[in-house]
């Protein structure tokens, strides 16, 4: 008996020693189960207990719970000593230096192409003309029939096309809203259109994606004039008050007359040869227009007779291109960052 009794005092005396010589959490746990694990030490003091008096028994029973119960409470006193200790070193190792400046947030801004359009609806907004909008996904028909492009009309090669199915595409141009708008209302009507318009282009001023913006006024005695004084308000709003406009003959199916419309170089004014936006020209062509053609009134259940109407479509990247300077028109495109914040 005493035998055990002694060992269970030795045991006791060297783990107390070896807890308070412990420097770490991990150290205490590898005496933990060292000690009082299955296998640990006082496991294995134990096992002498079969070889003991029945009698005896129970006192050595009561002394090894004892050193148990020593051991435990001198690891968990230990255990909350070396545990803020070291909670504490690791604060002061992973301190925040709150001194130091924040990274700045970058804030994202407006697409040239989105500002731009934002820019032309608004000044020809302050002049009567409404917002609509028309499908990206056309029919044959609206796209090019009912604007007068039959099938087999060598216009059709002017703009190639992206076919999505039988008698339907994307839509090369967004004059087929000019079409929708009339058979939806009745004249008098002034309205704009900007949208995503797609053909097989793509080259550094020519995208497979663009976007356009169709205008167009139907009203009874709207005349050529009234066009040319439209888009000069129009160019002299976008681009300054000092600027000209010119229109040269030029053929659209849905037009007639039909022109193109150049405006006067607003960064040279057409006095440097080497103007990196006219190229010396002293000219620089932003849209197509002209007068309604009749046959489109005739489609749309108007009588040619009764009202007229002018129309004018623009790209806009080309007017993005234009007032920010952009060299190719795929950087719109491309998502990249540091040519997007230019545009805040
Ligand atoms: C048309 O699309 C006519 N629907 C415009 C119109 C409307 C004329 C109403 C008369 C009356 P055009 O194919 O020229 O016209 O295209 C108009 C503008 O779109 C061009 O001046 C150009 O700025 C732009 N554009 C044409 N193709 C591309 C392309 N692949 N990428 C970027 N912009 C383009």
């Amino acid at each position: 008996m005493s035998d055990l009794i002694g060992k269970l005092n030795s045991l006791e005396g060297e783990v107390l020693a070896q807890i308070a010589a412990a420097k770490s959490s991990d150290a205490l746990e590898q005496i933990r189960v060292s000690v009082l694990g299955k296998k640990g030490s006082l496991s294995e003091v134990l096992r002498g207990l079969g070889s003991v008096d029945a009698a005896e028994r129970p006192k050595i029973g009561a002394v090894s719970n004892q050193v148990k119960a020593k051991v435990e409470e001198a690891l968990s006193r230990a255990k909350e000593t070396l545990g803020s200790a070291e909670i504490n070193a690791k604060i002061a190792k992973e301190k925040i230096d709150i001194t130091l400046p924040a990274r700045s947030l970058h804030l994202g801004s407006l697409h040239p192409v989105t500002q731009t359009v934002r820019k032309i609806t608004h000044i020809l907004g302050k002049i009567g003309f409404d917002l609509t909008t028309g499908p990206e996904i056309e029919t044959d028909f609206m796209n090019f029939e009912a604007v007068n492009i039959p099938k087999d009309h060598p216009a059709r090669d002017m703009q190639d096309t992206f076919f999505v199915g039988p008698g339907v595409v994307l839509r090369t141009q967004t004059s087929p809203v000019q079409m929708r708008a009339m058979r939806e209302q009745k004249a008098p009507i002034r309205i704009l259109c900007p949208g995503a318009v797609y053909r097989a282009d793509n080259d550094a001023t020519h995208s497979p994606m663009f976007h356009q913006i169709e205008g167009l006024w139907v009203d009874k005695g709207v005349r050529f004039s009234d066009l040319k004084g439209t888009l000069q308000f129009f160019a002299q709003e976008l681009f300054g008050s000092d600027v000209k406009i010119r229109l040269r003959p030029s053929y659209f199916p849905f037009v007639e007359p039909g022109c193109e419309v150049d405006v006067s170089c607003f960064k040279c004014g057409g006095r440097d040869e080497k103007c990196s936006i006219c190229k010396g020209t002293g000219w620089l062509e932003i849209l197509g227009a002209g007068m309604v053609h009749p046959r489109l009134f005739e489609v749309a259940g108007y009588n040619p007779n009764e009202v007229s109407g002018f129309a004018f479509g623009l790209g806009i990247e080309r007017i993005a291109m234009l007032l920010h300077h952009i060299p190719d028109l795929r950087l719109m495109f491309q998502g990249d960052v540091r040519f997007l914040k230019q545009f805040l």
